[in-house]
């Protein structure tokens, strides 16, 4: 309790404190390690030294070297970037400045997508915070960072055991200077269904006041009125909406005309008339071809007045080449990932990049020496994560087969491994290319990328075909996210839903005509705020709220960890992920200035209840904690 009193403090949670902070609240500082405290950081340490981590191969903590900080100095105070010209102009303001720029900007997704898109999105908050400063002192001519959004959110809690409010927080402090980008999926915001509109103004409004800028803003079947709620609450809050179109299909194959030039031409002008500040191309799977990119980004430039951000993921190895060709047909920016954290499902790289655009005019104004030293970093903090590769090793050009998203590869395939389909991961990409055509050839975004691999897992495990399904549909039990995209609670697809396979899906449920958004209730913030703060027996914040009104269930769980283990958040990952080998010592600094040194000694032999005792020395006294041996 006594760290959550500062951790919880609202000028803490601001980040508005500096030394002053503990004159002004010595109270808050009187925390002798608690034996409670340092209890339940042992009790994790040895659970997962016992049991191992989710989605680890047990095994014993390998040995990693500490990850290499970059050897250019900076020590200096942070250049003035992106976000200045945003705080002191206004979105129109950069707007204007984005139209006046020459050379190719640059965002980069090292923060989120890469390690979304590589790594099932596992990344902590302490490896991207340890980094932070370094980034935004040598790299402060990056349009933007891409920290935010997406999955990141709810992995946070789910997985990570920690706050990404928090994440948001610490890493402003650290970079002051450059724009904060986030991924939100519309009326989906960073969840997996629709949510009330109110919920989506809110949590919008809430990003923006902690540090968000811009706000990549798209609907997983480009529905425009899935948009419409989240661009507007972007624009009220004065921040830049960047309203995305995602890409799908192929505009140089003639016998695909269902998502042709025309169809991105016409969507990129009701986007733009809806308010977009800046138009987003997001190549969620990397299906545009070089040439596509080029046709497609001249073509736009001729369309609308606002400026154009391309996203791709370079799963079939020719990423740079599309963006060389985006750039010629006049892309205004790019987004790329520190080399080591790049290429494959992630991001075309940086560093490659630079090297790509030798001799061309538009070469972005970046330091190549910086973008080579801060890739080390990440080489080395890589290494922690090994377990969530994909095993992609090499380029897969088969993406123009499957177009699953860079984000959603190493995701399902960590969910097929879940319900024993590890082996048979083949089949479920070739099922999941079925599937796609059995919906009508649908756009395949989170979360309706999510609804093709739910469907794709089923019916492989289930071992359906396309026939049975049609044919024997009636005694099927289709997954829940398949009814409710049928339904149409993620909204409307181009062109519609194949009826037959709707009717056989639905069984005589009628399908929604309307924005979901608009037969769904407000939430009642204060009465949702009395009932959780009564059941937890405390207060909570607005912005915790917000989790628990998106996530109740993972947010519970989530705070149910923290009451069982404290807070993770300060724990090294090898620790976290690992625990620790006999013998070995670690330091874990619990807040500044305040190190807690932890030796495991030893591991007692399984009781008959089928606990063991792990015996450790925390700051040289011997504590032992009772661990169940889960195996
Ligand atoms: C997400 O929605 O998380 C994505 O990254 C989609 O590409
Ligand atoms: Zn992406």
């Amino acid at each position: 309790p006594f760290l959550e009193n500062v951790v919880r403090h609202e000028k803490f949670r601001r980040g508005e404190y500096d030394t002053s902070f503990i004159d002004s609240t010595p109270e808050l500082f009187v925390f002798p390690v608690s034996k409670d405290r340092g209890t339940k950081m042992l009790s994790y340490i040895g659970n997962v030294t016992v049991n191992g981590f989710p989605g680890i191969e047990k095994k014993k903590r390998p040995v990693f070297s500490n990850p290499r900080i970059p050897k250019l100095k900076y020590d200096f105070p942070y250049q003035e970037g992106t976000k200045q010209i945003l705080d002191q102009n206004g979105a129109e303001g950069l707007v204007q400045w984005l139209k006046n720029q020459k050379k190719v900007l640059l965002t980069d997704t090292t923060f989120r997508d890469a390690h979304q898109s590589l790594l099932a999105t596992r990344v902590r908050t302490t490896d991207i915070l340890h980094i932070a400063e370094p980034t935004a002192k040598l790299l402060p001519n990056l349009f933007s960072l891409e920290m935010w959004g997406g999955a990141t959110f709810d992995v946070a809690y789910r997985f990570l055991k920690e706050d990404p409010w928090e994440r948001l927080q610490v890493l402003r402090e650290k970079i002051p200077n450059v724009l904060f980008q986030m991924l939100i999926r519309g009326s989906n915001a960073v969840g997996y269904k629709n949510y009330p509109d109110n919920l989506i103004r809110e949590f919008v409004r809430k990003s923006a006041e902690e540090g968000i800028d811009v706000f990549r803003v798209f609907d997983s079947l480009n529905w425009v009125p899935g948009m419409e709620i989240a661009i507007e609450a972007v624009r009220d809050s004065g921040k830049i909406a960047e309203a995305a179109i995602c890409y799908t299909g192929d505009i140089l194959d003639e016998t695909r005309v269902k998502y042709n030039l025309n169809y991105y031409k016409t969507l990129a002008k009701e986007l733009e008339n809806q308010g977009a500040h800046i138009l987003g191309i997001k190549d969620m799977a990397g299906l545009l071809k070089p040439e596509a990119a080029y046709r497609l980004i001249s073509e736009l430039k001729e369309t609308i007045d606002i400026p154009i951000h391309l996203h791709t993921h370079d799963t079939s190895g020719n990423g740079i080449y599309t963006y060389a060709r985006a750039i010629d047909g006049g892309v205004d920016i790019v987004d790329t990932a520190l080399s080591t954290m790049a290429g494959l499902t992630s991001q075309p790289s940086s560093n490659s990049l630079y090297y790509a655009l030798e001799g061309k005019d538009r070469k972005p104004n970046v330091n190549i020496e910086a973008l080579e030293q801060l890739s080390y970093y990440w080489e080395d903090v890589r290494k922690y994560y090994h377990d969530f590769e994909s095993g992609m090793v090499a380029p897969h050009s088969e993406v123009y087969q499957h177009e699953m998203p860079g984000g959603q590869y190493s995701n399902l395939q960590q969910q097929a491994k879940g319900v024993g389909l590890g082996e048979h991961w083949d089949e479920v990409k070739q099922m999941y290319t079925r599937v796609n055509h059995m919906f009508g050839d649908i756009v395949k975004v989170t979360p309706s990328s999510k609804v093709v691999g739910d469907m794709a897992l089923f019916m492989v495990q289930n071992n359906l075909s396309e026939a049975d399904v049609l044919t024997k549909g009636e005694s099927i039990d289709f997954p829940d996210s398949v009814v409710e995209l049928f339904q149409g609670y993620l909204g409307q697809p181009h062109q519609g839903f194949p009826e037959r396979l709707q009717n056989v899906v639905l069984k005589g449920k009628k399908p929604l005509e309307v924005r979901p958004g608009e037969l769904l209730p407000d939430i009642n913030f204060t009465d949702l705020k009395e009932e959780l703060e009564k059941d937890l027996g405390r207060n909570i914040s607005d912005i915790d709220l917000i989790s628990y009104a998106l996530y109740p269930k993972v947010y519970k769980e989530y705070l149910n960890t923290v009451e069982q283990f404290g807070n993770l958040s300060f724990l090294d990952t090898p620790t976290f992920l690992y625990g620790l080998r006999l013998g070995e010592e670690i330091e874990v600094e619990i807040e500044t200035g305040k190190t807690l040194i932890v030796k495991l000694v030893s591991i007692g032999q399984p009781q008959a209840d089928g606990t063991r005792v792990v015996y450790f020395e925390l700051n040289g006294q011997p504590r032992e904690v009772n661990i169940k041996d889960e195996s």
